[in-house]
């Protein structure tokens, strides 16, 4: 039996990640940082005490206690478990934030992934354990050619990007230098109902549910114009696992191929919700407004500008789709929003019965 060691398993993709390796029969460890509250929502299906285990004859995940800022706990995990394929997905993951904590972010995403490459060496394992990388399209940030693939120039536009290129660059230089199976994945946006509440789709989905069932007023959003490729998280993690699979050790960039706008994202999940919304107004001034009614329902607050922004993603998957088989177009755009509007309706109908 294969055994892989997920870091970030609480995070959206560590999640879907983990169900997907134990269906393909893997041992599945991963690594929890502690929080002061419960932080393993999204992988509670998978964690049962030692006895239910028993009971149920179920397969599930092992966790143990480490953060991506703490080499000895990594160390001690790696050697614990003796992987065959490490999936580096912990990070401060979001861009905005970074700006907030940009020291924080540069040693977690940034030396966190030194840290994950030196304990591998350290034990001995270049030969034995393949490493995935958690890489970005936040790398092209202010893009240097359209649509993006392997090849194009990086040009990072947050701590965040620049974190992650350094990631980037030290797995290249630890496969190039050790001869580890050490390997990227450029990812562009994805998303899914278990998208953290912060990011721009799920913040989207979950205010159309709130304003759908009549608790919160108005969605107020950042910059509407920024062009993002989104796919659906499920498919991606897939393609995490192809990439390892890869008889040589490559970088791969996964993206569908398809960009949209921040505001159409919005109207779209007004839609599926049953509310037409038209724009009106420019910049700042800009709103959405229900068809129907009249009401303003989306307005623009600066507040959530960033102090660069990256305008457009545009993701080429022709490399993955060729050299590994996968279908960048399993989860069509509109399927996507439709996944998360449905999902948060019935989020928000649940809390508000509960009540
Ligand atoms: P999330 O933010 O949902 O999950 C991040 C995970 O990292 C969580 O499990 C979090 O733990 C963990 N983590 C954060 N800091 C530390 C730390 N210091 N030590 C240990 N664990 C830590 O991210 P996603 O699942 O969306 O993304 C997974 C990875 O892929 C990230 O590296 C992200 O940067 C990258 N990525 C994501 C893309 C996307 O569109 N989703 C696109 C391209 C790359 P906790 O639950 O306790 O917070
Ligand atoms: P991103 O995702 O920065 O691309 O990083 P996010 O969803 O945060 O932003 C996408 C775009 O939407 C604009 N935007 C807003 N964003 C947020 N969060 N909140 C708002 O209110 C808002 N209004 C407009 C942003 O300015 C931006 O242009 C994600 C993360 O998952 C990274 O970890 C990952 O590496 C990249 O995707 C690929």
């Amino acid at each position: 039996m294969k055994k892989a060691l997920i870091s970030g398993i609480t995070g959206q993709d560590g999640s879907f990640l983990a169900e997907f390796l134990l269906q393909k029969g893997y041992e599945v460890h991963g690594i929890l940082r502690r929080s002061s509250s419960f932080n393993t929502g999204r992988i509670e299906h998978l964690y049962f005490d030692e006895w239910v285990r028993d009971m149920k004859q179920q397969r599930t995940i092992n966790l143990h206690y480490g953060d991506m800022t703490d080499s000895s706990s990594l160390i001690r995990i790696i050697q614990q478990v003796q992987p065959d394929e490490i999936y580096n997905l912990a990070a401060q993951s979001h861009v905005k934030v970074s700006f907030d904590v940009p020291e924080y972010t540069a040693d977690s995403d940034a030396i966190g992934t030194l840290r994950v490459l030196e304990a591998v060496r350290i034990l001995g394992l270049e030969k034995k354990t393949k490493i995935y990388q958690a890489s970005t399209s936040e790398l092209f940030g202010l893009v240097q050619e359209v649509p993006q693939k392997e090849t194009t120039p990086f040009y990072p536009r947050s701590p965040y990007g620049v974190a992650k290129q350094y990631g980037f660059w030290i797995t290249k230089n630890y496969r190039e230098s050790y001869g580890m199976f050490a390997v990227n994945g450029i990812l562009f946006n994805h998303e899914s109902e278990r998208r953290g509440e912060t990011f721009v789709t799920r913040k989207i989905s979950l205010a159309v549910a709130r304003i759908k069932h009549g608790v919160q007023d108005k969605l107020y959003m950042g910059n509407l114009d920024s062009k993002r490729d989104w796919g659906y998280a499920k498919d991606y993690v897939e393609c995490m696992w192809m990439i390892l699979q890869h008889e040589t050790p490559e970088d791969f960039v996964i993206a569908t191929g398809e960009m949209h706008t921040v505001r159409e994202f919005c109207t779209l999940a007004f839609k599926e919700a049953g509310i037409d919304i038209r724009w009106e107004g420019e910049g700042v001034d800009e709103k959405g407004i229900d068809t129907a009614t009249g009401r303003v329902l989306v307005e623009v607050d600066p507040k959530y500008f960033r102090p660069a922004e990256v305008d457009l993603l545009l993701g080429d998957p022709t490399k993955a789709k060729t050299l590994l088989g996968w279908n960048p177009t399993q989860t069509p755009f509109p399927e996507l929003v439709r996944i998360m509007v449905k999902h948060d309706l019935e989020k928000v109908r649940k809390m508000i019965a509960n009540r």
